[in-house]
């Protein structure tokens, strides 16, 4: 527990602490005494780093206050708090949001331009923590957003990676990972916190003893240990006054180094404990949507909710409270499987130290639980083996087997001899080894199951977990993720935020269904131009940094394409790519004339799993092909393909803005949801997609006559996998299909190099597990409706604009509020 705080009558004590005046000689004071006094040195003498961190420091100022006082707040209000449990938290840059959030955009820029600074290239120097690998990590940051916004009592816990998601460069056209040192040069926005370290053990076995009573009591007696370092990070609401806390744990050696072998003068062996240790929060594993059966990634999952379920019970509520009533205090948010394991720890601590019956203890737990399932692909959901499982945390499997118990009790009470259901609803799996599914124990524990989109949460019920939703039909509920308009509209996009803010006012930044009042605006004329302005310019802007970051040079006309997103089959950049070798192929070909052609340019970004083989071909494809494509003469100024390395959450906000057409093409049934596909809508693009995940939600609000819908729907897709699919077939059958992927399998793209192109056309050919061949026609026609459309600019935009109007929807304000309801407070 920690110490008890320092007592003192002095009004300062306890008082708000002073803040600089928000005026820009406030900043300017308050930054220079930041390079004086924080970074030790002179503003004439000072690099950019120590700039950027003087300025960081300067706008955290103005945040401490709040932040102190919504603390203190929470503390006495004694009010149920979120713990969001998340691996992953993609945050993006901080300076520029933290700067909008206390409205101080335009007084630090004129602050630093007294000072002779150009703000814009401070803002460069901030390495963006990468904590995530995609669309989940990226969600669990827009909900703390919007749940300071919201001022609901929160924290988000996680782990604190030395390094996160890979940077990823290109030599040869092929990915290369180099890592993401993003804090090398100092990290402005963490509060360490060595106060309040939490122990956390690993291994041994467990000892049960008997009691005069009779009862049998189990201890774990771990035979190594980490300690858990906290750093804190500020959240803050929207401009008002609340700053939530974010808290990333570190692993520690409990002894740094051993002092007898270093004398001994065994250096390595010395700090070999602290290696060790180490390694547990060292690094983000690169994987999107597959589990990685890795001892570190579950050493990972252990040590981060093992430590914040201590933070909670033991340092964050008063040291007199009845755990009995902790439901009414904290509900715990399983981001995913990854912190599953948090469920078995709760029991151990309820049972082993705070001396529970196993019934209350499990009452409890059941209430302080509830789980988001963020897949579909069977394959990504996680299991461990009993073995591994059982050697790193031998007294959580012995919990897990209690309960799994107790459940297929209630499954045979439920169901009178159907021993196939109760095999099937097993925690513990028997093939192909003996494993624990995360997920079940999950939903057997949790209050609330949940899915992130409306089909996907249809699917979770009906495909994923059928026998359990047909146990407890009202544990399984949907909430549509979202996105924070203030860093995808509000601060991304500041032209369209000018926009919006002069035609309907200022408040659709926290409430975005306000955006519904922009409807009218679709049929006038001259707002339809300063729209089309907007995407100009923004697309400039995006030019421009394309050519300095990436020595890219693109036609400001064209229509601009973007495809970004992890790279993974079932996302299928290859149906994208071949569709840019189609028209490349009708240009060059005469088949279409240039004056038929509507301009375009594409752009990709995507990470591939380093160990995913196939997706690094595709990664090569795409480069290959965008580098044959820009340097033909036949096809200048009319079809351009560009693949920006590294993209991240920086980019995104460059590049979605921008953007004309958005490209949402997954396997009808594989994305659950998305949330880039509502960030292009929420910026003014227009997506062509598939009817998969939040697409179909986009789709019925933005309305079908400004959606390019295509391809086969989930039910379609089933039952043409199971009438056999048999991809070469339909390559057979297709005229186009076929010119298309022999352009790509002659090597032309490769130097004429045909091995170099095998992996991805013979897996085209003959595997294609995500059906891109099955719609490569529909897509193909959707494509042209794009091109006719992209052709008339007055209709065009009152598309676009609808879009922004409709999709109001999509705040993850709205998620949070369903997640109060539907979930948390229920
Ligand atoms: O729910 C957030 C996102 O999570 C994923 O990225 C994931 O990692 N499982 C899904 O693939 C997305 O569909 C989803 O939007």
């Amino acid at each position: 527990r920690i110490g008890p705080a320092f007592r003192t009558s002095h009004p300062l004590a306890s008082g708000p602490v002073v803040q600089p005046a928000p005026t820009v000689d406030g900043f300017v004071e308050t930054f220079l005494g930041e390079l004086n006094y924080g970074q030790g040195t002179l503003l004439s003498q000072s690099t950019l780093n120590d700039q950027y961190l003087a300025l960081a420091r300067t706008v955290r100022r103005y945040l401490m206050a709040d932040w102190l006082e919504t603390g203190a707040r929470r503390r006495h209000a004694q009010q149920k708090t979120v713990g969001y449990l998340s691996a992953e938290y993609l945050l993006g840059r901080q300076l520029g949001n933290n700067l909008l959030a206390t409205n101080l955009q335009d007084v630090a820029e004129e602050a630093m331009r007294r000072c002779g600074i150009d703000i814009a290239t401070l803002r460069a120097q901030e390495v963006e923590p990468g904590l995530g690998n995609g669309g989940l990590g990226r969600l669990a940051a827009c909900f703390v957003d919007s749940l300071a916004t919201m001022d609901v009592p929160t924290i988000g816990y996680g782990i604190r990676y030395e390094y996160g998601i890979f940077r990823q460069t290109f030599e040869d056209d092929r990915q290369v990972e180099l890592p993401d040192s993003w804090l090398s040069l100092g990290s402005p926005w963490e509060f360490p916190h060595p106060e309040r370290q939490v122990l956390v053990g690993f291994g041994g076995s467990t000892e049960t003893s008997t009691a005069a009573d009779g009862t049998q009591h189990t201890r774990w007696v771990p035979d190594w240990t980490v300690l858990g370092m906290p750093y804190h990070y500020m959240v803050p609401g929207f401009r008002n006054g609340v700053v939530n806390t974010l808290r990333l744990w570190s692993a520690r050696a409990t002894h740094a180094f051993d002092l007898q072998i270093f004398n001994a003068g065994d250096y390595t062996q010395a700090v070999r404990a602290q290696t060790f240790a180490e390694n547990i929060s060292k690094v983000l594993y690169p994987e999107d949507s597959t589990p990685q059966g890795k001892e570190l990634r579950l050493q990972q999952q252990y040590f981060f909710v093992a430590c914040s379920l201590h933070d909670f019970i033991d340092n964050t509520l008063p040291a007199d409270f009845d755990l009995h009533r902790l439901p009414e205090r904290i509900v715990f948010q399983l981001n995913d499987t990854h912190p599953v394991i948090a469920i078995p720890e709760l029991m151990r601590i309820l049972v082993d130290r705070k001396g529970f019956a196993w019934d209350e203890a499990w009452e409890v737990t059941q209430r302080c639980f509830a789980y988001t399932c963020h897949t579909l692909l069977p394959e990504a959901l996680e299991v461990w083996s009993v073995e591994l499982l059982g050697r790193l945390l031998p007294r959580h499997l012995e919990i897990i087997y209690r309960i799994n118990e107790e459940f297929l009790e209630q499954v045979r009470e439920a169901f009178p001899g159907d021993e196939m259901r109760v095999r099937r609803m097993s925690v513990i799996a028997e093939h192909p080894e003996r494993s624990v599914r995360m997920a079940y124990l999950a939903t057997v524990a949790g209050a609330k199951v949940n899915g992130v989109a409306e089909l996907h949460s249809q699917l979770l019920r009906d495909k994923v977990l059928p026998d359990f939703s047909q146990l407890w039909p009202e544990k399984f509920t949907n909430v549509t993720n979202g996105v924070t308009p203030r860093r995808f509209v509000r601060l991304a996009n500041r032209r369209l935020s000018e926009l919006l803010t002069d035609t309907i006012g200022e408040g659709w930044v926290t409430d975005l269904d306000r955006l519904r009042e922009l409807e009218p605006y679709a049929d006038d004329a001259s707002f339809r131009e300063e729209f089309r302005r907007v995407k100009r310019e923004n697309k400039e802007r995006l030019y421009r940094l394309l050519a300095v970051r990436d020595g890219l040079r693109l036609p400001q006309e064209a229509m601009l394409d973007v495809m970004v997103k992890r790279l993974h089959e079932y996302k299928r950049q290859t149906l994208k790519l071949l569709h840019i070798v189609s028209l490349y192929d009708d240009l060059v070909s005469g088949r279409v004339a240039p004056e038929e052609m509507t301009p375009r340019t594409v752009v990709f970004g995507a990470k591939a799993a380093p160990g995913y083989h196939l997706a690094k071909e595709i990664i090569f494809l795409v480069n290959s092909v965008a580098g044959v494509v820009n340097a033909d003469p036949r096809v200048q100024g009319l079809l351009s393909v560009a693949f920006p390395a590294n993209y991240n959450v920086t980019l995104a906000e460059k590049l979605i803005p921008a953007a004309d057409l958005s490209e949402q093409i997954s396997l009808a049934g594989k994305e659950a949801s998305g949330t880039g596909n509502m960030k292009f809508a929420l910026n003014g693009a227009l997506t062509i997609g598939t009817d998969d995940g939040a697409n179909v939600e986009i789709r019925r609000l933005v309305g079908d006559e400004n959606f390019f819908l295509f391809g086969m729907t989930e039910p379609e897709v089933e039952r043409r996998r199971a009438a056999g699919y048999t991809p070469a077939e339909v390559y057979e059958t297709t005229p186009a299909l076929r010119r298309t992927i022999d352009l790509v399998a002659s090597g032309h793209f490769t130097g004429g190099d045909r091995q170099a192109v095998a992996p991805v056309v013979d897996n085209l050919l003959h595997e294609d597990a995500f059906m891109a061949l099955a719609d490569f026609s529909s897509y193909l026609e959707a494509q042209s409706r794009v091109d006719a459309a992209y052709a008339d600019p007055e209709a065009w935009t009152r598309s676009a604009i609808l879009n922004v109007a409709r999709s109001g929807f999509f705040s993850s304000d709205r998620s949070m509020r369903d997640y109060l309801e539907r979930i948390w407070h229920s």
